[in-house]
């Protein structure tokens, strides 16, 4: 059985690379990190916490009286979808924020996501749930990132820039202003996006350009 006692217990979904980043934030938050679950339940550690099994187990955890869950998968539909399925089975999902991460107070950070350490996210931003702004990202003001999407280590996204729904920002990218990027897009890393992306597409470049779309 996992260990539930003591702080405000909470189990990660996944113990891979993202799941070490998310645990430490976690911590840094004041969370309990009890375990993760994994689709690989091989007994190991991930950044110092047990993996416990599969996610068959979860709903034990639940019933033992686990409240709180992270999903820690970096693939956005999975993250979404795993995501749905721990709110279906009552868990709460915090929105977390890592070391040195800046959070505007007019901002706001959807359940589930987290901003990764020294990520920023600035003025009257919303950040969707289970979005990650991973490290030292930012976003400008009013910016609006969608549910599951992903914005790579160290991009800029300048003000006004929306992305959709599970798109993923790759490392390094640039976003000028008011630039509208669809649903389900992936920006190629050290891209440089000087106009608007249309839903289920690869672009990258410096101009971005579209290259194929994806299904
Ligand atoms: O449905 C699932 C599931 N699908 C895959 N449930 C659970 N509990 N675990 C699942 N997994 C597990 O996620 C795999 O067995 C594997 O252990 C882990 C994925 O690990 P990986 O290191 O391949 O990827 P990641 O998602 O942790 O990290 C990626 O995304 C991050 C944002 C990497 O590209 C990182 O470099 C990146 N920073």
């Amino acid at each position: 059985m996992a260990d539930v006692g003591g702080g405000r217990a909470i189990v990660v979904i996944g113990a891979g690379g993202h799941a070490k980043v998310v645990i430490e934030c976690l911590r840094f938050a004041g969370w309990n990190v009890i375990g993760c679950t994994d689709a690989d339940p091989t007994p190991r550690q991930c950044a110092g916490a047990p993996v416990l099994g599969g996610d068959e187990m979860l709903a034990d955890l639940r019933g033992q009286g686990v409240e709180h869950a992270f999903c820690a998968l970096g693939a956005n539909r999975v993250r979404e979808r795993v995501g749905q399925m721990l709110l279906d089975q009552g868990f709460a999902l915090p929105a977390v924020r890592g070391p040195g991460a800046n959070l505007s107070p007019s901002a706001s950070i959807g359940a589930g996501a987290i901003l990764m350490p020294g990520a920023t996210v600035n003025v009257e931003t919303r950040i969707g749930a289970l979005a990650i702004i991973n490290s030292n990202a930012s976003v400008d003001h009013d910016g609006v990132i969608g549910r599951a999407a992903h914005i790579g280590p160290g991009s800029a996204l300048a003000g006004e820039v929306s992305v959709g729904d599970r798109s993923f920002i790759a490392t390094g990218s640039s976003v000028i202003p008011r630039i509208r990027i669809g649903d389900d897009v992936v920006v190629g890393a050290g891209s440089v996006v000087i106009r608007d992306v249309p839903d289920c597409v690869v672009a990258f470049g410096n101009p971005a350009r579209v290259h194929r779309s994806v299904s």
